[in-house]
C-alpha cells in the first residue's frame, strides 16, 4: 500500500465478522463499490487486525478486507485472533504433538464460529490461513504507527529478525518462534498482540467478573502515570475496586511518542479519545450494544473526538 500518497488514513478496529457494521462504516467513511473494485479518492485504510471469532460474517468480513488488501487501498494488521487461527493448525516446535494455540473446549468454543464458516470449504480455510500468515503485525509512518494492541519498541526488537521491511513474517517461523510458552519470541508477541500485563506483588489476587481468580493485571500502557495496580489495570471502572491498591513495581509505560491507535481492549460506551498520542478503536462491536469504530487520520499530531467515526449493529 502506499501511504505517502493518501492524504488521508482510517484507521478502522476489530471486526469479529460483523460484517453489516464493516459495510456501513465504509460507506461512511466514502469507500465505494463499483464495477472494478472498491475506491476512495483520496483515503486508504488500516484495518487493526481481529477480523474474526465470533459475529456471523466470518467469511465476508476476511473476503472484503482482502479485497481491500488487493485492490491497493488497505493493509490489515494481524490481531490476536489471526496469530491463534494461523497457530490452531501449527504444531508446537517444542512439543510436536501440541498445536500452537491449544485445543482446550475454551479455545475451540472462541473459535468455534470461523471453524464453522469454513467446516465445507478446505480450500478457502487454507487460503486464508495462508493470507493471515502475511498480515503485518504493527505498521509505521513517519507520521503515524498502528499495531493490534501494545506498541512496545522492546517486543517490536525481539521479533524484528522473524519479519520483512513491512513487518510481515517471513515465514512460519515467526509463529513457531513465538508460540514456545515462555520463550522471547513468545513474550513479545503476548506484549504486541495480546496487551502488556503484570504480575501482581507477592500472594495478592482477584476475582474477575467471571468469578477467575486472576493473579497478573492487563496493564493500560497508553495512559500516563498510573502508581497502582488498582489505576493501571484495564478494566471496567465499576469493577476496579476488585484490584489490590498497592504500589506498581514495575513502571509503567507512559506513551508520549507518535500518535498511535491499536484496538483489542473491549472498550464500552461512545467512543471517545483518551490520550491524545494513544487511541484504542476496539468498541465492542461483538456486544450488544458496541460499535465499529474508526479514526480518520489526516497527519495531526494529536487525535481529536471529531475524526472519530462509528457504525452500529442496526
Ligand atoms: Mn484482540
Amino acid at each position: 500500500m502506499e501511504c505517502e500518497d493518501a492524504r488521508t488514513l482510517d484507521f478502522v478496529g476489530d471486526i469479529h465478522g460483523f460484517v453489516d457494521p464493516l459495510k456501513r462504516l465504509l460507506e461512511k467513511l466514502g469507500y465505494q463499490k463499483t464495477q472494478t473494485g472498491w475506491t476512495h479518492p483520496h483515503a486508504r485504510l488500516v484495518f487493526l487486525g481481529d477480523l474474526i471469532d465470533r459475529g456471523p460474517g466470518q467469511k465476508e468480513t476476511v473476503e472484503l478486507v482482502r479485497t481491500l488488501c488487493e485492490s491497493g487501498l488497505a493493509t490489515c494488521l494481524s490481531g490476536n485472533h489471526e496469530f491463534n487461527a494461523v497457530g490452531f493448525v501449527t504444531p508446537r516446535p517444542d512439543q510436536p504433538d501440541q498445536m500452537i494455540r491449544s485445543h482446550t473446549p475454551n479455545h475451540i468454543a472462541q473459535h468455534e464460529a470461523f471453524l464453522e464458516a469454513y467446516a465445507n470449504d478446505a480450500a478457502g480455510y487454507q487460503e486464508t490461513l495462508k493470507w493471515f500468515q502475511t498480515l503485518p503485525i504493527w505498521f509505521e509512518s513517519d507520521r503515524v504507527r498502528a499495531v493490534h494492541a501494545c506498541w512496545h519498541l522492546g517486543s517490536q526488537q525481539t521479533l524484528a529478525p522473524y519479519l520483512d521491511a513491512a513487518n510481515r513474517p517471513r515465514s512460519l517461523e515467526f509463529f513457531k518462534a513465538s508460540g514456545i510458552p515462555g520463550s522471547k519470541a513468545w513474550e513479545a508477541r503476548e506484549i504486541t498482540l495480546n496487551g502488556l500485563e503484570a504480575r501482581l506483588p507477592d500472594a495478592a489476587s482477584f476475582e474477575d467478573y467471571y468469578g477467575v481468580t486472576r493473579r497478573k493485571i492487563r496493564v493500560n500502557w497508553w495512559a500516563p502515570e498510573q502508581r497502582t495496580y488498582r489505576d493501571a489495570a484495564v478494566i471496567d471502572d465499576t469493577q476496579r475496586a476488585r484490584i489490590p491498591n498497592l504500589p506498581m513495581h514495575e513502571p509503567v509505560p507512559d506513551y508520549r511518542d507518535t500518535l498511535c491507535f491499536f484496538g483489542h481492549y473491549w472498550m464500552r460506551g461512545r467512543p471517545r479519545i483518551e490520550h491524545p498520542r494513544a487511541v484504542c478503536l476496539d468498541y465492542s462491536v461483538a456486544l450488544e450494544d458496541g460499535v465499529l469504530c474508526a479514526y480518520r487520520f489526516q497527519n495531526e499530531v494529536d487525535a481529536c473526538a471529531a475524526h472519530l467515526v462509528w457504525a452500529s449493529k442496526t
